[in-house]
């Protein structure tokens, strides 16, 4: 257990250090290889890499529309309305999210708004891994689809018979999405960015991804004009916080439940309680023996920390410093707690949320910001799959009215030709008024 008032400034930062990026010039030069390749031989390097990395000889990197039927058919009653109840929770709160359009009359004769539209072509990447990810499929193919984006493309992995995962193609369609390619790693981000023979480029990539989606995602949105993803990923984190009346089993249940991610997922607890400390702590062994995903578990327990607070506002504090992408509030007085917290990319609030709901189904998204970013990004919205932007409206008193201010700042920034646009047509004659 660490005590928190016990350490050092310095101490106090190394504590809640996530480990460190460290820039790998070999994976680097790995995925330039693989972009150049696409972009160079197209669906032939996307064959010629599928069958290096997931060790299948496709002949056809399009999902043939009848595997659909043949999913439906292959899921269980209870899976698929598993993940139809899922779609609609989901469904239900991104769809309240629908952007408003602003008109405001900042002068009269001068309108200005804000509006916003679809971006229209977007990538979906859902990794295959050690599970597949369906949920992933909800939480990005319900925002696509509800924003009204015109192409939705969702990509994956197959495996070594070729398949997508019958979970991953259901999921999918109950979304609308019909346009699924098997193809993974950088390789499909670069065919998204890039645009082969049979899979026209998009405009956006989402999704997470091992260390190669990630390093593609980074070199094509810097090399690809006009080209964006979603946010810089990395290891899930969950931080709870657990006052002494907090049930320990829940506490080291959603601990574990994070932290059988993957090796390099980090869990934190911070309570004013030693004993809930100790009891949360022996609580993780006796759960962990059981569990299937032991081993993942184990290594990400190792980075873990535990650490005895002051009080609740140090823990607080302590939370806001490290931002987590989950945070858990397991004490009495949740109110106070939710109005100290900041930087976090979901909160899971009371001891009966646990963040397998929000992963799966109350309706929020699961893609989050990681490794502090919560501090400046936003959880993944309704607002990420289309764009803002801005129409304004003058009328000839309504610039008049502007000349003013607009002549004297452009005298201040010495530039004569915007001053002009605006003196031409404050001084035209009333001839072309009349004319039009
Ligand atoms: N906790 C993950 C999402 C996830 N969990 C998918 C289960 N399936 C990142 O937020
Ligand atoms: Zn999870």
């Amino acid at each position: 257990m660490i005590i928190w008032q016990q350490l050092s400034k310095q101490q106090q930062v190394s504590t809640l250090a996530r480990p460190a990026i460290r820039d790998n010039q070999v994976l680097a030069q790995n995925v330039k290889h693989i972009i150049d390749a696409v972009r160079d031989n197209g669906d032939t390097a996307l064959l010629d890499f599928t069958q290096t990395f997931d060790r299948v000889t496709l002949d056809d990197l399009r999902l043939p529309e009848s595997q659909v039927q043949r999913s439906v058919n292959a899921l269980s009653a209870e899976r698929k309305q598993a993940i139809q109840t899922a779609y609609e929770q989901i469904k239900a709160f991104h769809n309240a999210q629908q952007f408003q359009d602003i008109i405001v009359e900042t002068r009269p004769g001068v309108t200005c708004q804000l509006k916003s539209e679809p971006i229209e072509s977007v990538g979906l990447y859902i990794p295959a891994g050690s599970a597949p990810l369906p949920s992933t499929v909800l939480m990005l193919g319900v925002p696509a689809k509800l924003a009204g984006c015109e192409r939705v493309v969702l990509v994956c992995p197959p495996d070594k018979d070729g398949n997508l995962a019958d979970e991953i193609i259901y999921a999918a369609s109950v979304c609308g999405i019909n346009e699924i390619y098997r193809i993974g790693g950088a390789q499909a981000i670069a065919a998204l960015a890039l645009g082969t023979k049979t899979l026209a480029p998009v405009n956006k990539v989402f999704g997470p991804g091992n260390k190669y989606v990630t390093e593609a995602k980074k070199q094509l949105s810097q090399a690809v004009p006009g080209f964006a993803i979603d946010m810089p990923a990395g290891p899930s984190e969950l931080l709870v916080i657990a006052d002494a009346g907090a049930n320990p089993v829940f506490v080291a249940a959603d601990l574990l439940s994070q932290a059988e991610h993957g090796p390099d997922s980090q869990v934190i607890l911070l309570s004013d309680s030693a004993q809930m400390i100790e009891a949360v702590s022996n609580e993780l062994h006796t759960q962990i023996s059981t569990l299937p995903r032991k081993d993942i578990a184990e290594q990400a327990l190792e980075q873990s920390r535990l650490i005895l607070c002051a009080n609740l506002d140090e823990a607080a504090a302590v939370s806001n410093l490290y931002g987590p992408e989950h945070l858990s509030l397991q004490v009495r007085d949740t109110d106070s707690l939710l109005n100290k917290v900041r930087n976090a990319g979901s909160i899971f609030v009371g001891d009966y949320s646990p963040e397998s709901a929000g992963d799966y189904a109350s309706g929020t998204n699961h893609v989050l910001p990681t490794y502090g970013y919560s501090k400046v990004t936003s959880s993944l919205s309704l607002a990420d799959f289309s764009r803002r932007y801005t129409v304004q409206t003058l009328t000839k008193p309504g610039l008049e009215s502007l000349a003013q201010t607009i002549i004297e700042l452009t005298d201040a920034e010495g530039l004569d030709a915007h001053q002009r646009a605006v003196t031409l047509r404050v001084d035209a004659d009333a001839s072309f008024n009349d004319a039009n």
